[in-house]
């Protein structure tokens, strides 16, 4: 199965099931991550034209299944990027789980494969492995799930896994099942996505290292004789002047002590994963060396793993940073802001405008908005049309 590109993009936006605030690494400003405030950002994102959302996995959130499967009767087109733990998850149960997803959604589904890379959390969850060991097993888990969910009768015998006769009854919407995303940098966890998966995700790199990136994960793609589709993980902090963006990234960690940046850097250390340790060593914790390429800021890393990075700039530079990266073969973006409601709205009315998008992102679902007034009634008379930049 692969996903075809056309220059175009796709957004999806991060469903905060970790937290929320205005400021990093402070409670001060800190939001209850409540069902009621995730609807809030699913159905904005809904509203707005976002892709789909991306839900975190791990002990620090929310489980993603519960969470998507509440909101997905409350939402009308997005789609929810959920994950599987190959280590963590019977391969079975994970494919009756995103079967079961995909059918009640009506075709919604999007699957992140997440082997994961704390060995400390890892291990409280019941993983022992280390970590190219877990993927084999998450190459074995999918082989199994594949199978399962395509329809077959799964009869198999892997070093960490077995099935006899293995069946998935209720059959997912999307054929053969819903596309397959992967996240990890490392060569093994290359080799397992192109094998199995449709889209590879990076974080957000500077566009030097994402390039290098793809270039690995496309000649691995090349071997098994198939193309990926790639996307970034990136924070957005989009203002209507540049200056404006850049005060906001300070206040964003104006809270923080150095303290707690200590503290988090020490515990992102006893991490294995090779994307993580990339991204670390773009700023080595010193929030004196957080610019680290033109407009893109590494503040968010100080305190955060995964996605440390954000695009940080006027409407016009933000777009075409993304640009930069579409130029790369990026033809999708998971972004996300603190807070991410309202982050949700600007990001979509000052820059969705300005990118280059597919007609699965971006299009209002009601008329009302396709058809205008764009703004206020001006002296209710005079009807705003829409701007073209
Ligand atoms: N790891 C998690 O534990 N939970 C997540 O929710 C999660 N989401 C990810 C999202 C993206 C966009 C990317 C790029 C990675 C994500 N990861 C997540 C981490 C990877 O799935 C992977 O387990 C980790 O990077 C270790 O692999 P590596 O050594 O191959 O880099």
């Amino acid at each position: 199965m692969t996903i075809q590109t056309d220059g175009k993009t796709d957004v999806l936006w991060f469903l905060p099931t970790h937290g929320d605030g205005r400021y990093l690494g402070a409670s001060e400003g800190a939001r209850d991550v409540s069902l009621p405030y995730l609807r809030q950002i699913a159905q904005a994102a809904d509203d707005l034209g976002y892709y789909g959302v991306l839900l975190p996995t791990g002990r620090s959130c929310e489980d993603s299944w519960v969470v998507a499967s509440a909101l997905a009767p409350l939402t009308q087109r997005l789609r929810f990027l959920v994950a599987v733990r190959p280590g963590l998850q019977e391969p079975s149960m994970a494919a009756r789980m995103a079967a079961t997803l995909d059918r009640i959604s009506d075709g919604r589904l999007l699957i992140n494969v997440v082997t994961g890379g704390d060995p400390v959390e890892l291990k409280g969850d019941g993983v022992f492995l280390d970590h190219d060991e877990r993927y084999v097993v998450t190459d074995e888990f999918l082989h199994i799930w594949r199978g399962l969910m395509a329809g077959e009768t799964v009869n198999f015998e892997g070093k960490h896994l077995r099935s006899e006769n293995g069946r998935v009854i209720f059959r997912p919407v999307q054929a053969p099942y819903p596309p397959l995303y992967f996240g990890g940098s490392s060569p093994a966890g290359i080799e397992v996505a192109a094998e199995h998966c449709e889209v590879y995700l990076t974080w957000g790199e500077p566009p030097a290292g994402v390039a290098e990136k793809i270039a690995k994960a496309r000649e691995a793609a090349e071997r098994k004789g198939k193309t990926f589709s790639y996307g970034i993980r990136l924070h957005v902090i989009v203002r209507e002047t540049e200056s404006e963006a850049w005060e906001a990234a300070d206040r964003l960690i104006s809270r923080l002590d150095d303290a707690t940046i200590a503290q988090a850097q020490a515990t992102l250390k006893r991490q294995d994963s090779v994307g993580q340790s990339r991204m670390m060593a773009l700023h080595g914790g010193d929030r004196n060396k957080l610019v680290v390429s033109p407009n893109l800021w590494a503040g968010v890393g100080l305190v955060r793993g995964g996605a440390g990075t954000a695009l940080v700039g006027s409407a016009d530079q933000v777009a075409d940073r993304m640009k930069e990266y579409i130029d790369l073969g990026i033809d999708r973006f998971i972004l996300s802001g603190y807070p991410h409601l309202e982050e949700a709205y600007r990001f979509a009315e000052l820059v969705f405008p300005k990118l280059p998008l597919r007609a699965t992102t971006g299009t209002a679902p009601s008329t009302a908005r396709n058809n205008g007034p764009f703004g206020e009634v001006i002296a209710n008379d005079i009807v705003p049309t829409r701007r073209v930049s």
